[in-house]
């Protein structure tokens, strides 16, 4: 009876020693999470917003998830032969889209849905210092279904009326809920739809959180796009200029995902860099003012796609070649050799 007891007590304790190292380990790994995650403000996901609709298209809205992925090693983008041993699990943030097709879209035939990022650039892109526009995508095709995408580049003066378009002339923004000051007073973080989660009319899919979900053995974060509860002040007014811009008058570029043309290299890994030359453009404008090509100050990045699927933006560079310090690199990895 008292060896009973005994092994009763020395099985406890061993236990209770297996779930403190667990306790311990898990912690670490939260510690791990965490602190990977201040870098967060470096990231380049909070430059971005939604897309404005791509003037004269005639395609249904789908949406985009976008989010910076922390679950990639460079040894999963670059090839073995240019890392060293001990860089090879340094992590590499990427922007990372799912993109899901509309409602609308009709399975089994082809039917193509949109949808996009935008954003206004604090320094805008003279195309004369620009010889070409380096993009580099990293190919997911193991884990994910190989979908036809079209990849499209706008840059120059876009229509910022992203959210509920067409219903106001005024920018949609939070700011004023209190005071109109420019600063995310008390009540204001309720989403660009103005009201507060639970009240009537409130967006069901404004809500904010960056709570992460395991999909296939990768990380997303379906609700990190969410205007309400994201401790930012939201407008559409992305130049803060005080109205809403609404003109179109942009150069254009496209090529598709799975297709040569404009492809510069693929490596082991299946990051594929394309090369556009930047004089292929097409001009798009809904009135007689041309894009100033000297200065174009937004760029907005769509894809049009049959199916769900995903796309990892890995680097998108404006490359002046004469003057290398000319060369603005919208998009680029986060390096961290946090373990
Ligand atoms: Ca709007
Ligand atoms: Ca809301
Ligand atoms: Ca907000
Ligand atoms: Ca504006």
């Amino acid at each position: 009876m008292q060896n009973q007891v005994l092994k009763t007590s020395i099985a406890e304790k061993i236990l209770l020693i297996i779930g403190i190292v667990l306790i311990c380990v898990s912690c670490d790994h939260e510690k791990i999470t965490s602190h990977i995650f201040e870098t967060d403000p470096y990231t380049n996901r909070l430059n971005w917003n939604f897309a404005s609709k791509p003037y004269n298209i005639d395609l249904p809205k789908g949406n985009i998830n976008y989010f910076m992925s922390q679950d990639f090693n460079k040894i999963d983008v670059y090839d073995d032969s240019l890392l060293a041993s001990n860089e090879e699990n340094d992590k590499v943030g990427l922007l990372r889209s799912k993109l899901s097709p509309s409602p609308l879209a009709i399975p089994g035939f082809i039917n193509n849905s949109w949808s996009g990022l935008m954003q206004y650039l604090d320094e805008s892109i003279n195309l004369s210092e620009v010889d070409y526009i380096e993009c580099q995508i990293l190919e997911n095709a193991d884990v994910f279904p190989d979908v036809p995408v079209t990849m499209h580049i706008d840059i120059g003066c876009i229509n910022e009326d992203f959210y509920r378009p067409g219903e106001s002339t005024n920018a949609d923004m939070e700011d004023g809920l209190v005071i109109q000051d420019s600063i995310l007073d008390g009540e204001e973080d309720v989403g660009l739809d103005r009201i507060e989660n639970g009240q009537p009319g409130d967006d069901p899919d404004d809500d904010y959180s960056n709570d992460k979900i395991m999909v296939n053995g990768f990380e997303e974060y379906p609700e990190i796009n969410g205007t309400e509860g994201n401790n930012r002040l939201d407008t559409e007014d992305l130049n803060y200029n005080g109205m809403l811009d609404l003109n179109n008058s942009y150069i254009h570029y496209s090529f598709g995902l799975d297709s040569d043309e404009y492809l510069h290299t693929i490596n082991t890994k299946g990051l594929r860099t394309y090369r556009i030359p930047v004089d292929i453009y097409e001009i798009v404008m809904d009135s007689n003012f041309n894009p100033d090509l000297q200065n174009l100050e937004y760029l907005r990045i769509w894809f049009e796609y049959p199916e769900e699927t995903y796309v990892i933006l890995i680097s998108i560079k404006f490359v002046d070649l004469e003057n290398e310090s000319n060369s603005r690199e919208i998009i680029k990895p986060l390096i961290s050799d946090l373990e």
